[in-house]
């Protein structure tokens, strides 16, 4: 143990000694890779189902034999334990099996976004130093792989592209001038051909190298990168799978992109397969398919944020697609999950809601499967390990008495305590001790669940009233024909800002501001808190992952106010 080097030291920060002491102590922290717990499965029951991705359908043996393979395809191509790879593949059979290869070898995933365009992937394969990029043909319309071409070309460091799906080009050879001799070209499927063993002791990385990087998918700046250990990841999934509730019958649909924090280890898919489930494999989350889906695979699972949930229950309600009762649990989070919609889950999906409020940082908070009504709808839930400390504080760091709005702040087994070589952003988000500024303003409830009432910056100050655009959010739901709704700042001369509404509404509805107005003076909302711009639109820019893109809208209201003022000819 002693004698144990990191595989990356620079740009990473360690848990304080007194943290690490405890939490080995209290054994948060195993010896195990993220791999063992899959092999454990392999040895089990290697006939079992263990991946479907539309027709093809492998046994965890398969899965295992095709990601050894994968394995040695990059060994043969010198990559090796502590490379960076960026992994931008869709939700298919190859990302489970490459993204296993990897973590067999220690090689670390650099888990971008199949949203992720040329400027964020290039800032992502410099700040992470990355060989490779994996990315498929195309997604949807893009051209994925003459994108990675052009990032490549920008990063010396990068020396080979591994390109799923069929495709005809050859192997070894880069068609692309761009990136002339330097970089390589490989077909993930001829990797599955080789020979499905490698000599694993020789390559196994330890539980305390570094497995993965995650991405902080803020709205604001560039993303940043979250350095998660073998052991502190297994930590994470095997506390979200008791939570969750996940056995040997779990049924998990990846329905978000895979290489989110959440479908992929809160607990995710990696929890199915830690624990001899199943996992299948949706490309996108799109209604009709996603509930069809559910009912052939007999789907018992599922994670979405809560536009998708929405959209889900929209569909379901008027179309009656889903026929079967599998879907047991319906997990909700990555945004709010508006208190209004939370109790047609049961209703129209027949699952219980698990809302999941959780950060690539490392803090998860998750409703209990057996919580009241009142706490599955209207809470965040609480962490989920005792090894979890979480305070909600003032802007100078003092507790505020549970019941009040304030920061969460947040240190644990599961947390590391800075972004990957960000001394910036770490000087404003962590501290000395190991906590961590989430940005989340919350209510502590006396039941231990939390609240999530909105972010720090998504705080609209109108003259020094301080406005939560989530809680006035939460009174545009409460009318049926809004659809989506967003509170953002807008610039104003004489009060700083001022509250600006987007909403979607459904189709053929009407909404305007005197409707707002009279609903939120009939309850008695302070007057400051009622909007004085709307804009209807027909649908609310996303995120990446589908949180609304507020920084989108904010440029857009100056947008409109300018074209406002301009004198008309
Ligand atoms: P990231 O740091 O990109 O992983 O995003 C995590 C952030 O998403 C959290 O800090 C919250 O602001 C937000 N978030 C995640 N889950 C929820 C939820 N269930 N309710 C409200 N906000 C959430
Ligand atoms: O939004 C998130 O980042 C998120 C949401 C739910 C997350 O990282 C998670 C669960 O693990």
């Amino acid at each position: 143990m002693e004698n144990y080097k990191p595989l990356i030291t620079d740009g990473v920060t360690d848990w304080p000694q007194t943290l690490k002491a405890q939490y080995r102590a209290r054994h948060y922290w195993g010896t195990r890779t993220l791999a063992s717990y899959i092999e454990e499965q392999v040895g089990q029951h290697p006939d079992r189902l263990a991946v479907v991705d539309n027709a093809i359908r492998l046994s965890y043996q398969q899965l295992w034999d095709r990601s050894a393979s994968c394995a040695q395809f990059l060994l043969d191509r010198s990559i090796r334990r502590g490379d960076r790879i960026i992994v931008q593949l869709p939700n298919t059979w190859e990302f489970v099996v490459f993204t296993l290869a990897c973590f067999r070898i220690g090689v670390i995933p650099v888990m971008a976004m199949p949203a992720h365009r040329q400027h964020e992937l290039s800032h992502v394969a410099r700040l992470s130093g990355a060989v490779a990029i994996a990315v498929p043909e195309e997604d949807r319309g893009t051209d994925l792989r003459s994108i990675a071409h052009e990032v490549a070309q920008q990063i010396p460091s990068i020396h080979s592209l591994f390109v799923s799906g069929k495709g005809t080009s050859p192997e070894g050879v880069s068609p692309h001038s761009d990136t002339g001799n330097r970089v390589r070209e490989y077909r993930l499927i001829n990797s599955i051909g080789v020979q499905p063993r490698f000599d694993e002791a020789a390559y196994s990385p330890d539980a305390r190298d570094v497995a993965l990087m995650l991405l902080s998918g803020g709205t604001t700046g560039a993303p940043k990168l979250i350095v998660r250990t073998h052991m502190d990841y297994a930590y994470n999934i095997q506390k979200c799978s008791e939570v969750g509730g996940f056995s040997a019958q779990t049924v998990y649909m990846v329905a978000l992109p895979a290489s989110h924090n959440f479908p992929l280890g809160s607990p995710g898919y990696l929890g199915a397969l830690f624990h001899g489930g199943r996992t299948v494999l949706l490309r996108s989350p799109e209604a009709v398919r996603a509930l069809t889906t559910i009912d052939q695979e007999s789907v018992t699972v599922t994670a979405v944020v809560p536009a998708v949930a929405h959209k889900w229950i929209e569909v379901q309600r008027e179309q009656h697609v889903m026929k079967g009762n599998s879907l047991q649990v319906l997990q909700v989070g990555g945004s709010r999950m508006p208190d209004k919609l939370a109790p047609a889950v049961r209703q129209v999906l027949g699952a219980t809601l698990q809302q999941v409020f959780g950060m690539a940082e490392g803090l998860i908070n998750m409703t209990r499967l057996d919580d009241s009504e009142d706490v599955c709808c209207n809470t965040q839930g609480r962490p989920v390990s005792d090894g979890d400390e979480i305070r909600v504080v003032d802007e100078n760091g003092h507790a505020v008495p549970d019941g009040t709005l304030g920061l969460l702040i947040t240190r644990g087994p599961y947390t590391p305590c800075g972004y990957f070589k960000a001394p910036e952003a770490n000087a404003r988000s962590f501290n000395a001790d190991g906590w961590y500024r989430t940005g989340d303003i919350v209510m502590l409830r006396p039941d231990g669940n939390l609240v999530v009432s909105g972010r720090d910056k998504d705080m609209i100050n109108r003259g020094g009233e301080n406005i939560s655009a989530e809680e006035v959010e939460s009174f545009v739901y409460q009318f049926s024909q809004v659809m989506g709704a967003a509170a953002i700042a807008m610039p104003d001369k004489l009060l700083g800002e001022r509250l600006c509404l987007y909403v979607t509404l459904k189709p053929n509805t009407h909404f305007d501001l005197d409707a707002l107005k009279a609903y939120m003076e009939k309850i008695g909302v302070a007057k400051f808190k009622i909007p004085e711009k709307l804009v209807i639109v027909e649908e609310l820019p996303m995120t990446k992952i589908g949180k609304i893109d507020k920084k989108w809208l904010r440029s857009d209201v100056v947008k409109r106010l300018a074209a406002d003022a301009a004198p008309a000819h």
